[in-house]
């Protein structure tokens, strides 16, 4: 039977509905297994002296993963080297914190040799294989040197970036014709398909027609699939009696203030310091709100190996305590910053709790957090979103009060203007926002990744309504 294959670095599953994983690749992928039959496949996160190639083969919150380990050295050169130095910054445009060292890029091409090694015996006639993210981004490309011929789709997470930020890594060119190995390639927004169309015709002098690109004789498909979340479900949780006591619990200590939520892994890339000087410039434009509103900025503290992020926090750490000593009266603390981890449904029932959701990140792939905020609200009270122009996610939800995350004053004002917001015009942009996260969801999204990868690999893809092209996407923008 033609099964689908997942890959993705790391392989975490959530158990149950409380604390889970962190991480919205982690979300998603766990919530696409669960309804096909097919294998997980990816690092577990160990080190062996020597690497082996051994799987683990186990049940996971009902998805059967297979694990492998990978050698120290792996760790610190493809992992916490090439894909968290390197391209991580590189992608979300921070080409002052990328680091261009050989020996990342030696790590990363062995690393998903392995992974190619490893995983080929575990490929059967016609199953499927779907890699995602960064990490893996020569996967392809290394299974088919060792002959694998079945389907294999490749999925970016993160933003592409414009030519000129992508041609500064070193070794730009191979990355990225190794991506021409695929038989599909997806991408979260039109914005990083026009940035990739633009890369390929100007560097590697190739055209990109109908969403294909034609290379060695064959088509490489190209596309926008923006990732949902698990919708109904989360909608559900937020209804649920954790959530309920949460928001009990949240209503209680805001004493009739209202509250603004930003919910992040603790990450440069989601526009943090920004944030808390945007809301700092709101309280200054209106000291009338003095008192009366806080912000709960949950940040939860991810790859702190990297010293990139310890940096970070420390700025976060001090920015937070500068607000806090120069506003905060005996009974207000004007910013709440919590460095902890939240089960996700005590999470659904502090977004259903927050006045305006804040989700203002400088680069960002697509941004689940948009999305779950909205789901979790209530129909007749909801919340406004305030959204960052430079998330995914922003093409799909125009309803939201879209901001420049790099302008505090104008986030100041959308802050403002959130909290002032009637109901009426509340209700009304929630429902367009809840309709559109309900419609994408994660379901739908892995159902149009999976079958354009099953589908006829020559076909002209303008046939294809339920696949965006760069052309499409521009159309839809303008009309
Ligand atoms: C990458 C791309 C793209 C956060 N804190 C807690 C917690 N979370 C969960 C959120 C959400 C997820 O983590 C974060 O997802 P995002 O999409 O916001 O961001 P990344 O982790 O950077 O994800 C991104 C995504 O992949 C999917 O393609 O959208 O652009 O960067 O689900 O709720 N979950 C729990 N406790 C927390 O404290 N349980």
């Amino acid at each position: 039977m033609s099964r689908l294959i997942v890959v993705s670095n790391r392989v975490n599953p959530p158990v149950d509905a409380g604390m889970g994983a962190v991480g919205g690749l982690a979300m998603a992928l766990a919530a696409a297994l669960r309804e096909y039959s097919g294998v997980w496949f990816g690092w577990s996160g160990e080190t062996t002296p020597s690497f082996s190639g051994q799987i683990s083969m186990q049940k996971v919150g009902g998805v059967t993963v297979a694990l492998m380990d990978l050698e120290e050295q792996d760790r610190e050169e493809y992992y916490d080297g090439y894909a968290n130095r390197t391209l991580w910054p590189l992608f979300h445009s921070r080409t002052d914190l990328a680091a261009y060292e050989r020996s990342f890029d030696a790590g990363y091409e062995r690393v998903n040799q392995r992974f190619a090694q490893t995983l080929a015996p575990l490929i059967g006639p016609g199953d499927v294989v779907w890699i995602h993210d960064y990490h893996l981004i020569p996967l392809g490309q290394a299974l088919r040197r060792l002959g694998v011929t079945n389907r294999i789709g490749f999925f970016l997470h993160i933003p592409w970036p414009g030519p000129r930020t992508f041609t500064t890594l070193p070794e730009h060119r191979r990355l990225a014709e190794s991506l021409l190995a695929y038989d599909l390639v997806g991408f979260q927004s039109q914005d990083s398909l026009i940035a990739f169309d633009d890369y390929v015709e100007r560097e590697l002098g190739l055209a990109m027609e109908d969403g294909a690109v034609a290379f060695e004789g064959r088509k490489v498909k190209v596309g926008v699939f923006p990732i949902g979340i698990e919708a109904a479900a989360f909608a559900d949780l937020a209804g649920g009696e954790i959530a309920q006591a949460t928001f009990e619990r949240m209503r209680q200590s805001q004493a009739g203030r209202w509250m603004v939520i930003g919910v992040d892994r603790l990450d440069y890339s989601k526009g943090l310091e920004e944030r808390f000087v945007a809301y700092e410039q709101m309280l200054a434009d209106h000291p009338d709100l003095a008192e009366r509103v806080f912000l709960l900025q949950i940040a939860t503290p991810s790859r702190d190996a990297v010293q990139a992020y310890q940096e970070i926090r420390a700025r976060l750490d001090a920015i937070s305590g500068r607000i806090n000593g120069a506003y905060a009266t005996v009974d207000w603390v004007p910013i709440r910053y919590v460095n902890r981890a939240h089960r996700r449904d005590e999470l659904a029932g502090l977004y259903r709790a927050a006045h305006v959701g804040l989700v203002t990140p400088l680069r960002d792939g697509m941004n689940l957090v948009a999305k779950e905020y909205v789901a979790a609200q209530d129909p007749l009270d909801p919340g406004v979103l305030v959204l960052s122009r430079y998330a995914g996610a922003a093409e799909q939800m125009d309803e939201a009060l879209i901001v420049n995350p790099f302008s505090r004053e104008e986030m100041s004002e959308a802050l403002a203007q959130a909290l002032a917001m009637p109901l009426a015009e509340r209700r009304r942009r929630w429902r367009s926002l809840m309709d559109g996260v309900l419609a994408d969801d994660v379901s739908a999204w892995r159902d149009r990744f999976v079958a354009a990868l099953r589908g006829p690999v020559d076909r002209d893809l303008a046939s294809d309504s339920r696949l965006l092209t760069a052309e499409e996407g521009d159309n839809r923008k303008t009309s």
